[in-house]
């Protein structure tokens, strides 16, 4: 294993083991989370092996015992059931293992939190469906409850709701599963049957976003409807840019930024070093018109053309070299 001169023990010598626990592996975000991740815990020397999820909590739980069997020297627990997961994050940190949690709350002094501000995400998606469609529309609403980033972008939906009375919600579903986007696109189907006048969708994650898309298309009803989603990825770029399309915004983080981050704040915590208990990785708005002015096709277009996107100071140490 190489060290990295100059960096604190015991990343000097290198060889430093860290498991990344997931409780969702599939789709774009997900993904892209774990690619900048890996490359990041490439760049600093350590050996990152990537447990992943089936939207399993008893798995989950199961996995984080396996990493901490495995010896290693940091665990990184992303999304997950809060109850099922505590006890055993307190297992690891008995152990002498570091723990850093994104977008799950394990409510615990010692496990910084990564999270990617979601009530700033929530607004930035928000305050674009009240500017391009006023404060009175009839809304449909994509959410499961139980999931961090969810729950805290719903607090905003609420809030959006009671201080804008004429937005109706007609009507909310979702589903989050290994077939996220086809399971919403069906319940979507079913949701624009029993209410043909809903013109907004707030849909807060792109598989939802993806098949609020899909079943809008196959129904012939994209000219009637908006899209306000959370997330993107290369795939969604082309969806919300597409003739027709129905997405026209949505507030995202660079997942593969998040990864990194995660990756940074459990090597600080390992060489000793303090890292803030919520360690915020700030989203974008991104919309369509933006996307087609501008030729934006893909992350690495994005990435080029908004240095805030591409990039987090957060969770930064000399000694930490940049993934590449
Ligand atoms: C089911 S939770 C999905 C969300 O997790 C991450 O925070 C992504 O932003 C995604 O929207």
């Amino acid at each position: 294993a190489e060290g990295i001169a100059g960096a604190p023990a015991p990343f000097d010598k290198g060889g430093v083991k860290v498991a990344l626990v997931t409780f969702i592996s599939g789709g774009d975000f997900f993904q892209a989370y774990q690619s900048g991740a890996t490359a990041q815990a490439k760049a600093l020397g350590i050996d990152l092996t990537i447990f992943s999820g089936r939207q399993d909590a008893a798995a989950q739980r199961e996995q984080i015992e396996q990493a901490i069997n495995l010896g290693v020297q940091g665990i990184i627990i992303d999304h997950g059931q809060p109850e099922a997961l505590k006890d055993v994050a307190q297992k690891a940190l008995d152990a002498g293992i570091k723990v850093v949690a994104f977008d799950v709350n394990l409510d615990n002094p010692k496990i910084p939190q990564v999270e990617q501000s979601d009530h700033e995400l929530a607004k930035a998606a928000l305050g674009q469906a009240l500017a391009d469609n006023g404060t009175s529309f009839n809304a449909g609403y994509v959410y499961v409850a139980g999931f961090a980033p969810l729950d805290r972008r719903n607090e905003i939906w609420e809030e959006v709701k009671k201080a804008n009375p004429g937005i109706v919600e007609k009507a909310r579903w979702g589903a989050v599963n290994d077939t996220t986007a086809t399971s919403t696109a069906d319940q979507t189907k079913a949701a624009f049957q029993a209410n043909p006048d809903i013109t907004v969708v707030f849909a807060p994650y792109d598989e939802f976003a993806r098949g609020v898309k899909l079943a809008t298309d196959e129904a012939g009803i994209s000219d009637k409807v908006k899209i306000y989603s959370a997330d993107v990825s290369t795939a969604d770029i082309a969806e919300i840019i597409a003739d027709g399309s129905p997405w026209v915004a949505t507030a995202a983080t660079n997942p593969a930024v998040v990864g990194a981050v995660s990756v940074r704040a459990v090597a600080k915590l390992i060489a000793g070093e303090e890292v803030p208990h919520n360690i915020v990785v700030k989203p974008v708005l991104i919309t369509q018109k933006d996307l087609r002015d501008n030729g934006i096709k893909t992350i690495e277009d994005l990435n080029a053309k908004l240095p805030a996107f591409g990039q987090s100071d957060a969770a930064t140490a000399p000694w930490i070299p940049a993934a590449k």
